[in-house]
């Protein structure tokens, strides 16, 4: 598996060779980028959009977007062959990922970021085309797609994740932990304690194997440039930031330095912004300010932007999470399991399994609902189901489950202060948490074998006929 890019101008080239790539001039970031990125990631063939000529903004200042919303997109950032099919792909990436070797970075003296640098009074974010995304958004945001990127003062651990990043004046901007536990925010908090501002970098337009690493659960203590480095093989390379010290990429298209001062100092209210559940839940709230000391940036930047859309949109078309439930799974010994996808941008989990027992496809399942975060509904199909085709495991549910017997509600389970039906009651006094559906949409295992046999032709049959027959069927020669 190799990755055919070396930073994101790299793999824009890549996409474009796919003939995904659409380029537009001269739209407004105030809400028209935002939506033209919204219309197009609704689209069949999902393009990936670079801006230039934004309205307002010297021309060459681009905004990239949509850039792995498709599956075979998401593939090709991973080093995975876009053709596969996307259950194909997630499955490679699921055996990919439980394998790699992590590859720390490697320390350069130059960078092309570094073509350009403004440090002090001459640092002015107002040049950077940073989009009002979504109609009710509370200000501009330079950060959607941008990794943050900070030092544990104890161990030196250089943590480099996605965080949202808002544009608040010229040199000023916060950064929003979603909760208390987030590396970073564990991280600015040991600084604050010693009544020290946090050193800290927001990296925007990063090498796509850097922001599917920012997305990841990793351990604290392990860095998101060893485990980008190890998706493309090769580490990537990173300079000393002049005003922070801090190791930054430098194939990155624009990078921030500064300081994110102590929450007891000052804060900015921040939001609100849309969400990747299509809502606003959360209403301006007070966040950590960075003060910003230093930008630099390649020639002719390309801020990589990847706002949150009303789904099915996500900022990936293969559901990662869900090989990280499907690892999982085959971790705690569940055998057969022969898919996991996420659906409603991973609102809703299916698992599709080979029934060996008796409680197999719920013990599944309740694996599965307890790392589903923020979804409510889980789903296990039997292993003739694709998980990945919606309409598959509708008929499932609508042909094999019999609500009065195989369907559970699991309550208090793991959600988040983002989710839209938790009463705002509730929200205010803490609540976090939602219930789970667990709808069995397998065939019951008791009588599997009286069970109806189905007349579908089964997947293999299907791909054979689409071999031998497709051309025909798409252009009626
Ligand atoms: C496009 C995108 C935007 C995100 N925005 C935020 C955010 O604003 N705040 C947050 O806490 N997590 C956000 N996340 C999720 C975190 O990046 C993710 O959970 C990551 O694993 C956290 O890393 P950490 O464990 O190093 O804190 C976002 C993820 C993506 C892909
Ligand atoms: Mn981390």
């Amino acid at each position: 598996m190799i990755v055919a890019y070396r930073d994101l101008r790299d793999f824009i080239t890549a996409v474009d060779r796919l003939g995904a790539l659409r380029h537009v001039a001269g739209a407004d970031p105030h809400h028209e980028i935002g939506g033209i990125t919204e219309v197009a990631a609704g689209l069949p063939e999902c393009p990936a959009l670079l801006f230039d000529r934004i309205k307002g903004y010297a021309p060459g200042f681009r905004v990239f977007t949509n850039a792995t919303v498709s599956p075979q997109r998401a593939a090709l950032a991973l080093g995975l062959d876009p053709a596969l099919r996307p259950l194909d792909a997630l499955k490679a990436w699921m055996v990919k990922r439980q394998t790699l070797a992590l590859q720390p970075p490697v320390m350069v003296k130059d960078g092309p970021v570094l073509e350009n640098s403004d440090r002090a009074d001459q640092v002015d974010l107002g040049k950077l085309p940073a989009p009002f995304w979504h109609a009710k958004d509370g200000g501009p945001y330079i950060g959607t797609g941008s990794v943050v990127v900070m030092r544990d003062p104890d161990t030196g651990w250089i943590n480099a994740s996605i965080y949202r990043v808002q544009v608040h004046g010229k040199s000023k901007v916060t950064i929003q932990f979603d909760h208390q536990g987030r590396h970073g925010a564990i991280i600015a908090k040991k600084y604050w304690e010693a009544g020290k501002a946090c050193p800290v970098a927001v990296v925007n337009g990063e090498d796509p194997a850097l922001f599917i690493a920012g997305f990841e659960y990793l351990p604290a203590g392990a860095s998101e440039y060893d485990f980008a480095g190890a998706i493309k093989g090769a580490p990537i390379d990173v300079f000393v930031g002049p005003a922070t010290g801090l190791p930054l990429p430098a194939r990155a298209e624009i990078i921030l330095e500064g300081e994110l001062l102590p929450s007891s100092q000052e804060t900015l209210p921040e939001g609100p912004f849309g969400e990747f559940t299509g809502y606003y839940a959360a209403d301006k709230r007070p966040c950590p300010v960075m003060n910003v000391t230093a930008v630099h940036h390649r020639n002719d930047p390309i801020l990589l932007g990847s706002p949150p859309m009303k789904p099915p949109r996500f900022h990936f078309g293969l559901p990662f999470r869900a090989a990280g439930i499907w690892s999982n799974l085959e971790a705690a010994g569940v055998t057969d399991v022969v898919g996991v996808w996420q659906h409603v941008a991973q609102l809703m989990t299916v698992v599709a399994l080979k029934q060996r027992y008796d409680g197999h496809a719920k013990r599944a399942a309740l694996i599965a609902a307890a790392n589903s975060y923020m979804g409510r509904v889980v789903v296990v199909v039997d292993d003739d189901v694709d998980p990945s085709n919606l309409a598959d495991v509708m008929w499932a549910i609508a042909t094999r489950c019999e609500p009065s017997e195989q369907i559970d509600i699991v309550q208090n389970a793991w959600s988040s202060a983002l989710d839209p039906r938790i009463p705002p009651e509730a929200k205010a006094l803490g609540v976090t948490s939602h219930s789970k559906v667990i709808i069995e949409a397998c065939r019951p295992f008791a009588w599997i074998e009286k069970f109806p046999p189905t007349s579908a032709i089964s997947q293999d049959e299907a791909r054979a006929i689409e071999e031998k027959w497709g051309a025909v069927l798409k252009s009626g020669k």
